[in-house]
């Protein structure tokens, strides 16, 4: 690390000082010094946020209605509750939709029962049938399902929901699906995503019956959301290798293809934070193993494309996915050399979400660019340890309110893809069913700090002076005030897709324009008065 082991610690003390003794003792076990030599390292996280401190975080309702279930476009999404949770939350994330040739796309609007004082007083389940209903009746082609999230005050005044959304799937003759993502569950977006993932499982996986089986080599794209268009870039490559996307969870998702999901042959989870709950429970009803992909730098791509693969290992296959490497490869590279020589060395610090500050990690690494500090928002252990510290996690902030499913084997369905001592030997491999965390990827004396606090960035930021900093919206001018620029790594500022191979040059574009861009001199940091 360009960092020294001195100065990391003296960065740390910095931090805690600033805190009342106690919060400074639970700030710490959050605020780790990565040491390559410790086996099994440790850090806090999914832990509730000490009230009073800043944080980047969201709520359930977030993690549900924004991040997995809204980029479904065939589907109208209606938001049970006051006005501003549907307002600020629209188009802002950026995940994209591509109209099919049945014209259906509401991606665009935002549907919500704009909850009164009166409704709170009086109940609000007749305004939100109500509002089904004319969502129901405006619309030619119908929408293929109907979702009703519930933010916080409808979860306090207790309106039903669920009983709702029975009620009006027979009326209306379409899963409508409610979803109960308060936004006060668990401790952060996450408890959102394990609500959604419960709730497409339950009402719209294996729905569709007829369809007996698909051909090729199938795989679903799961946790990944199209943010930019980073999904048809993907998509791109895996249908040149020969490799057929049954569903994406969720971006650019339709309906039709959910209830397919079950006949693909492998999940590639590659947001595990976001989707792990779907795809071990497909794995135990379905028996569709998954493998942990990630699609972000062309190095990592390129040895994701493999594992699928190796899972596969058909010759065909393995030859044109290899073909298709060394074409897409080198074409990358040569593109990529420009911007490397005008980056190499440079240092990043990133925070977001629940994988991106792991993923991304790799594509600076394309760059010759260096992550000296990073963290989740929300992540739980083991997206920081890997797979091996889940027996280890003691209590999961998010799972006390949401219900565990009961799954078993579907005694008809249950159709594992590859032979038993073939599947025993990729999770050998860990090629499948198996994940590693951020945690190893960071080099010694970096620093990872979970859901960092603004005074903590402060500090972090006065102390190393990086040359880049990937974040998100609510720290972007802060940071930039600071002088440094700011990648959003969430919205992409308007940019990407900085996902695969052409993803990986659009951002080296990007980043390069950011960190030997002029505008940054005329700043005066705090520092430098
Ligand atoms: S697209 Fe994903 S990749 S789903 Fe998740 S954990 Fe959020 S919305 Mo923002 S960018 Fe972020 Fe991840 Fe998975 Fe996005 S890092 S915070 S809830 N996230
Ligand atoms: C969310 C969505 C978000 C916010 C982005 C940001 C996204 O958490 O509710 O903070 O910049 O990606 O849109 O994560």
């Amino acid at each position: 690390s360009p960092i020294s082991k001195e100065e990391t610690r003296e960065t740390v003390e910095e931090i805690l000082e600033a805190y009342p003794a106690k919060v400074a003792k639970k700030r710490s076990k959050h605020v780790i010094i990565r040491n390559p030599e410790e086996i099994d390292q440790e850090i806090a996280a999914n832990e509730r946020t000490t009230p009073g401190i800043i944080t980047q975080r969201g709520c359930a309702y977030a993690g549900c209605k924004g991040v997995v279930v809204g980029p479904f476009g065939d589907c109208i999404h209606i938001v049970h509750g006051p006005i501003g949770c549907s307002y600020y939350a629209w188009m802002t994330r950026r995940n994209q939709y591509k109209t099919r040739e049945d014209g259906r796309n509401w991606l665009n609007y935002s549907f919500s029962t704009d909850l009164q004082e009166e409704d709170i007083v009086f109940g609000g389940i007749n305004k939100l049938k109500t509002a089904v209903r004319e969502a129901y009746n405006i619309f030619d082609p119908k929408p293929k399902s109907i979702t009703i999230h519930a933010t916080c005050p409808v979860g306090l005044i207790g309106d039903d929901i669920q009983g709702a959304a029975k009620e009006l799937t027979e009326e209306l003759g379409l899963p409508v699906v409610a979803f109960n993502c308060e936004g006060y569950k668990g401790v952060s977006q996450s408890a959102g995503h394990h609500i959604a993932n419960n709730g497409f499982f339950k009402h719209w996986i294996g729905t569709d019956t007829e369809t007996e089986e698909i051909e090729g080599f199938t795989v679903n794209l799961m946790g990944e959301y199209n943010i930019g268009g980073d999904a048809w870039e993907i998509e791109r490559v895996l249908e040149k290798c020969g490799i057929k996307t049954v569903a994406t969870f969720s971006g650019d998702g339709t309906y039709d293809a959910a209830t397919k999901a079950h006949l693909a042959k492998v999940n590639l989870v590659m947001c595990h934070r976001s989707i792990n709950y779907m795809a071990t429970m497909m794995e135990t009803k379905y028996g569709v193993p998954w493998i942990k992909v990630n699609f972000i730098g062309i190095h990592a791509f390129a040895k994701s494309i493999r594992k699928v693969a190796r899972f596969f290992d058909n010759p065909e296959l393995t030859a044109r996915v290899e073909e298709v490497l060394t074409e897409e490869i080198a074409l990358a590279e040569a593109q990529l050399a420009e911007y490397r020589k005008r980056l190499e060395g440079k240092t990043v610090f990133l925070f977001v979400g629940g994988s991106r500050a792991h993923h991304y990690q790799e594509l600076f690494a394309d760059l010759g660019m260096k992550t000296i500090v990073a963290g989740y928002e929300f992540a739980h252990r083991d997206d920081y340890e890997g797979r091996q510290a889940l027996p280890k996690i003691r209590v999961d902030a998010d799972s006390r309110n949401i219900e565990e499913l009961e799954v078993e084997p579907d005694p008809e369905r249950y159709n594992p893809t590859r032979p038993p001592e073939v599947l025993e030997q990729l999770r050998e491999e860990k090629v499948i069913g198996d994940y590693e965390g951020m945690m190893p990827d960071m080099g010694e004396d970096t620093l990872l700090v979970d859901n960092i606090s603004h005074h903590e960035l402060d500090v972090l930021i006065k102390r190393f002076k990086p040359d880049l900093i990937g974040s998100g919206i609510k720290d972007k001018y802060i940071i930039e005030k600071f002088g440094i620029p700011c990648k959003q790594l969430h919205s992409y500022d308007y940019g990407g897709p900085f996902a695969g191979f052409r993803g990986a040059v659009n951002f080296a574009k990007d980043v390069d324009l950011r960190v030997n861009g002029q505008a940054w001199k005329y700043i005066k940091a705090p520092w430098q008065k």
